[in-house]
Parts: structure tokens; C-alpha cells; sequence
């Protein structure tokens, strides 16, 4: 009889663990084994850090933990100190960020030394693109996790608990902020029943260490307030903010701060009554800052008439450098245009000096394949923090440019847009999580390497799955061989791979209309401005194709210093994967390799689709590893990303060919797929 119970207690263990849905992430249950919590101390974060170690203990049976709060100037604020068998840090968040790296490091194998851990940046920073009807702007999980249409301000226990294992997620990873909704953004979310709703989250997600934000729209005063204007130099708008503030801080104490987008697509911003950004800024700035405030304004600008948008944000926001609170930081999108899947640094990064600077990246997979695509951005990320902008001679990276290493910012700040939504597995594709992942470890500490947060994310992710049928003995050694190896190495490829059947050798923004999710690079209806349409960027003709940011172009080039803006602007030394960046180049254009330029596009876009077909390959051959859910889901994922690359492929390959007049190269696969047919069935996906 005990035999039979034992057995039935068993089963149910193996079945309640094996159902993976990817719902727990990273943060799977595990079979814990018991630890003793030693703790002088109580807060509801310290509750969470006893929990988490007791529920997730992987070390020798019954070992004694001492979690220990004690000044120490080694630490920062949320920095901890990692012992074998002890927790030590200046604050009670501190200590619960220690007990998630001890355990991942149980989980992964990696050695416990008598460390200290200290975050790169203070802020680390989810954006939701939030809007307050629930839907999200570029998201592709479902709705939102925060707003919602039908009985928007009820506070149910479904949205605590979702709330709860978001903020769970976050903690462990080490992200520390979230801006609750869209940066396009509603005044309607400075109204009392929104802001009792952000107060309803806030508090799900204090103890974990989580401080809510919100964007606001810079006309609030006068659209919400009913004030004639919202000019931030007015008396009456200046007293409106402070109030709002006020009411804010009352409700929620530790408000985290703005995020701006401001005189951007359509938004309102101080333009609109003849200030700068500065003045608008300062003004938002000077009502936070008795709170402790910040004010993160984007540098996310173009106006239509500019002879090249790259150019933009530098040049506006260059003259305005120092003229900033200590409590603004400029927020700046990792490259000069938009997200695409590669581009140089932004120019702003290390340029201005005298400003706080944080870098945005998007985390959201709007220019990669939404939630299709197995993509990981950890490498496109780490190519932008480690990318050398040498202003203050070399090794000034864009990493020590905004991490404080380089110059004295008050506070430094790292956001990543959000690619969570209300989807079982939050982020509508289970290597999406991966990114989401990839931004937390990365914003906590910005020198890691993509193939070690790769090799985490899968062992936290996929080790030991309990519908493997591997024998115990050999499971480590296999599983490393035949399932860790060759997705890390998937996953490694995946960004490259993505440039390859889109956008290589520096091309950009040749994406479809509005979805943002097939090939483009046609599109230009009259009336549209031409900073929105592909060819204004590829620039193709029959002489050649690519957009001309050289000294005798755009001279964008220059905003780079030296030596990378002669390193960009001269053919011989510019980087490959920058070639059509910031050069329009013959179609005949002797490439290093030999080919010529039209040859060796062609065989880009092949190698992309080619790389995909390994990844099928790779994903299948895993089967025996996963759970059939999770399996299931990524296999189909990739049939359908295959299936986008081949479009991609066919539709530039025969696009440019129009221009390039040349075949594609005879050892390469023919096109299956009329150009006009695919134009006619203007690419969009379903999510859109
Ligand atoms: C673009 C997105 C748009 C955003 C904008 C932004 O297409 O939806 O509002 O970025 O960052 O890439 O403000």
C-alpha cells in the first residue's frame, strides 16, 4: 500500500512538473532540498528571499544561510556579497537579488566564491508600450498585463497574482523599474482612477524591488487640466505638474518617475509653444525633484524635412548639452534611426557630456519577426554597450559612456521596450523569453557575454526536463551535447542570421508598412513622407543601391569621432556590416571577398534562409529533450520564420534585381515566389 501511494505521490510530481507551458520562465519549481534561513531581520522582501531559498534550495541538505544587512561601502544600493553559506548587503533588495544569483548559480553549475555583485545601472527599466484599452503598441503576447477595456479599474486576485510572478520574474533578473504604459501616451493616465490602479500595482510590485513609472503626454495641462496651454514656462502649467506630482507621491511614495516622448510622430512637446526640450524637461524635472524624481526624455526626434533622419536626434539634441537637471537623462535608442535589426551606435552615446544619457533597446520584436522568430538580441545588445565611441580616447564604450564609469551622472538608467503581454507564456514565443531575460542580466551587468547569458537562460529553461527519458547517469554529458551546445549555438546565430535574409550589409528599414514584419522595400505611396518609406533609405537605382552618409554625402559620418568617422567614411576601412549604411555603392562594387556587391547581397539573403533551415534542423533534433508544449510551439515557430525568409529572400532578390539588372548568381536557389504577387499580398502577419 505505502508502495502504491509513494508511486501515485510520485506521478503526480513528475506529471505537475512536466506540464511546461513556459508560464514559470526562467523560474521553473524545482525539487527543493531544506536549507536553514538565518535572518535577524523582517520586511516582506526578506520574506520573499526566505521563500525563494527554502523553495528553491539545490546545495547540500540542511545547510544554514545567514542573510546579513550590514553597511559596506564594496556595495552599491542593490549590490550584494556572495558567500558560500551567507548573503550580505546594504538593503533588504539587496539580499533577494543575492539569493537569485545563488540559486542560479546552483542551477547552473557555476562556483559560489566569497563575491560582490554590483548592478552597471541604477535603473534598469522596463518600458511597457501599454495602452490604457489594454492593447500594446508592437506587442505581440496579447493584451496587456496592466490595463484593460471592460472593467478597467476593478483590481481582481487574477491580476495580483499576474502582477506578483511578473514582478517575481523581474526581481530575478535584476530589473528594478517598469513604466506602465505607452510612451505615445493618453493624458487620461494622470486621471484618479488610473493613478489608482498604478498605485494597485506599485504595491504588487514593491517588495520585489520593482518601482512603477509612467509616461505622460507633455499637453496633459491643457488637454486634461483644462488650461489654456501647456507651455512649461507658464506660471498656471508649472503649478499644474507640481500638483500632479504632489497627488502622485501621495498615493504612491516611491514613484519612480516621467518617461517623454515629446515633439516625436505627433506627440506634443514643448516645440509646440517655442521652448526647447530642455526648458520642457527641466520643468517636468524640477516638480519630481523634491520626491527623488527623474525625468527620462527621449531623444527619439526627426522631422519630416531633414536631408537624412539618422542625423536627427544628434543635431538637435547636441546643442542642448548641459543644459539638463542632474535629474533628466536622455533616453536614446541604441541606434540613429529605429530598432532595425543592425546599425551603428547612436552618436549621442559619449557625445554628450554633460548630460546623463541611458541607452533604449527593444526587447518587443517589432523590426525581428515579432513573436515568430527565434531571435536572440543579447548579441545585437552587446554589439551596441561594447561598440568603442572613443571620445574619451579608446575603450570609451557606449557601455562606460552611460554606466557612470566615464562621466559623473547623478543617476544612470538602461531601458529595454517590453515584449510581455497576457499570453500563457508571456512573451508569444518561448525564446522570446530569452530577450527578456538577456535585458535584465545585461542591464545588471553590461560587460556579460551573449553565450553566457544564452547558457543560463537554457539551463534555468530547459535542464532536467521531466519528460526527458535519459538515463540519470549519463544525463549532464548528454544533455550538454546533443541539446545545450547546438540551441546555445541556435540562439548565437539567430540575430546574424535575421540581418542575413532582411537587412545585410548595413541596409535598413526596407521592412513592410505599418506591420513592420515582411519585405518592403517598395513601398512608397504618394503623400507619405519620405523618411517613412524604404527607398528613401536603400536609396537603389540602377547605378547602385545604399545611402550615402559619407563626407561628401549626409555627412552623418561626422557625428562619429575620430577615428571611426574616417573609419565610416572610407571604403576601405568601413566595416562590412556598415557598407550600405553609410555608402551607395555600384552594383559591380568589388567586395574583399571578390563578388561583387549585387553577388554577394544575393548570397546574404540564401546564407539567412539556409540558417534557418539549420535552426528547423537543430529544433528538431532537440525533441527528445522538451516537453511536447514547449516543443511543439518553437517547431512551428521556425516552419513559419522559414517560410518569412524565403520572402524576404525572393522579394529583394527580385526587387533589386529591377535595378541591379544581373542575375542572381546561378549556384543559388531560384526565387519561388513572383515579386508581384508578394507585392500585391503587401506582407502582414497576424498579430498586426
Ligand atoms: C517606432 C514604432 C512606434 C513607436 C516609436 C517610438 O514603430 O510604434 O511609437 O518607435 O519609439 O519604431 O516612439
Amino acid at each position: 500500500m505505502k508502495k502504491i501511494i509513494f508511486n501515485i505521490l510520485f506521478l503526480f510530481t513528475v506529471l505537475y512538473l512536466s506540464a511546461q507551458d513556459g508560464h514559470q520562465l526562467w523560474l521553473r519549481d524545482k525539487q527543493a532540498v531544506p536549507v536553514t534561513v538565518i535572518c535577524s531581520e523582517s520586511s516582506p522582501t526578506l520574506s520573499i528571499a526566505r521563500q525563494e531559498l527554502k523553495e528553491g534550495w539545490q546545495g547540500k541538505p540542511k545547510t544554514s544561510i545567514t542573510l546579513i544587512i550590514k553597511k559596506d561601502k564594496a556595495l552599491k544600493d542593490d549590490g550584494f556579497r556572495l558567500g558560500k553559506n551567507s548573503i550580505q548587503a546594504n538593503t533588504d533588495i539587496g539580499i533577494l537579488y543575492g539569493v537569485y544569483e545563488m540559486l542560479r548559480r546552483q542551477q547552473t553549475s557555476e562556483p559560489i566564491n566569497n563575491e560582490v555583485f554590483n548592478p552597471s545601472y541604477e535603473r534598469r527599466i522596463l518600458d511597457h508600450w501599454d495602452n490604457l484599452d489594454g492593447t500594446v503598441e508592437r506587442g505581440y503576447a496579447g493584451n496587456s498585463i496592466f490595463w484593460r477595456e471592460d472593467d478597467p479599474f476593478t483590481v481582481t486576485d487574477h491580476d495580483k497574482t499576474l502582477w506578483q510572478q511578473y514582478a517575481r520574474a523581474n526581481a530575478s533578473i535584476g530589473i528594478n523599474g517598469s513604466v506602465l504604459n505607452n510612451v505615445n501616451a493618453s493624458p487620461l493616465i494622470l486621471n484618479a482612477d488610473y493613478l489608482a490602479r498604478a498605485k494597485a500595482i506599485a504595491n504588487v510590485l514593491r517588495p520585489y524591488g520593482v518601482r512603477v513609472y509612467l509616461s505622460v503626454n507633455f499637453a496633459s495641462p491643457s488637454t486634461l487640466g483644462n488650461l489654456k496651454t501647456a507651455d512649461p514656462l507658464d506660471p498656471s502649467v508649472i503649478a499644474w505638474w507640481k500638483n500632479k506630482v504632489k497627488e502622485i507621491y501621495s498615493i504612491i511614495p516611491d514613484f519612480g518617475g516621467f518617461l517623454v516622448k515629446a515633439s516625436s510622430e505627433g506627440q506634443p512637446g514643448p516645440q509646440n509653444y517655442g521652448r526647447t526640450h530642455a526648458d520642457g524637461a527641466n520643468m517636468l524635472a524640477d516638480a519630481l525633484k523634491p520626491y527623488g524624481g527623474i525625468v527620462m526624455w527621449r531623444a527619439f526626434v526627426y522631422t519630416a524635412n531633414d536631408n537624412d533622419r539618422a542625423k536627427q536626434a544628434y543635431s538637435e539634441f547636441m546643442p542642448l548639452d548641459g543644459k539638463f537637471r542632474d535629474n533628466v537623462i536622455i533616453q536614446v535608442k541604441n541606434g540613429p534611426v529605429d530598432f532595425q535589426p543592425r546599425e551603428p551606435f547612436s552618436p549621442l552615446f559619449g557625445a554628450m557630456k554633460k548630460t546623463s544619457v541611458m541607452p533604449e533597446f527593444q526587447v518587443t520584436q517589432e523590426y525581428l519577426g515579432h513573436s515568430v522568430y527565434v531571435v536572440f538580441l543579447s548579441t545585437m545588445w552587446e554589439e551596441c554597450l561594447k561598440s568603442d565611441t572613443y571620445q574619451q580616447g579608446a575603450g570609451s564604450t557606449v557601455a562606460r559612456c552611460t554606466d557612470g564609469s566615464i562621466y559623473p551622472q547623478k543617476y544612470t538608467a538602461i531601458a529595454g521596450v517590453s515584449n510581455v503581454g497576457l499570453d500563457t507564456n508571456w512573451c508569444g514565443n518561448q525564446f522570446a523569453q530569452a530577450n527578456w531575460y538577456a535585458f535584465g542580466r545585461l542591464a545588471w551587468n553590461n560587460t556579460l557575454q551573449s553565450q553566457q547569458i544564452a547558457d543560463e537562460w537554457i539551463k534555468l529553461t530547459f535542464y532536467k526536463d521531466p519528460s526527458q527519458k535519459l538515463s540519470e547517469a549519463n544525463y549532464a554529458a548528454d544533455w550538454n551535447k546533443n541539446f545545450l551546445a547546438p540551441v546555445k549555438q541556435m540562439m548565437l546565430e539567430s540575430r546574424e542570421a535575421a540581418v542575413n535574409f532582411m537587412m545585410p550589409l548595413g541596409l535598413h528599414h526596407i521592412m513592410s508598412a505599418n506591420g513592420h514584419y515582411g519585405p518592403g522595400p517598395w513601398w512608397h505611396p504618394k503623400g507619405v513622407r519620405a523618411d517613412w518609406t524604404p527607398p528613401y533609405y536603400h536609396q537603389a537605382s540602377t547605378y547602385g543601391i545604399g545611402f550615402d552618409r559619407t563626407k561628401k554625402g549626409s555627412d552623418a559620418v561626422s557625428q562619429y569621432h575620430e577615428p571611426l568617422a574616417s573609419q565610416f567614411d572610407n571604403l576601405k576601412t568601413c566595416p562590412e556590416k556598415y557598407l550600405l549604411w553609410f555608402h551607395h555603392l555600384p552594383w559591380d562594387y568589388k567586395m574583399k571577398e571578390g563578388n561583387t556587391l549585387w553577388d554577394a547581397l544575393c548570397r546574404h539573403y540564401e546564407k539567412g534562409v539556409n540558417q534557418v533551415r539549420e535552426f528547423q534542423k537543430i529544433w528538431d533534433k532537440a525533441g527528445p529533450y522538451v516537453d511536447s508544449t514547449r516543443f511543439m510551439e518553437v517547431q512551428g515557430k521556425l516552419r513559419e520564420q522559414c517560410m518569412n525568409a524565403i520572402l524576404w529572400k525572393d522579394a529583394c532578390q527580385l526587387y533589386f534585381q529591377q535595378f541591379s539588372k544581373r542575375p542572381i548568381p546561378y549556384d543559388l536557389e531560384r526565387p519561388i515566389n513572383n515579386l508581384d504577387d508578394i507585392m500585391a499580398n503587401e506582407f502582414k502577419h497576424k498579430n498586426d
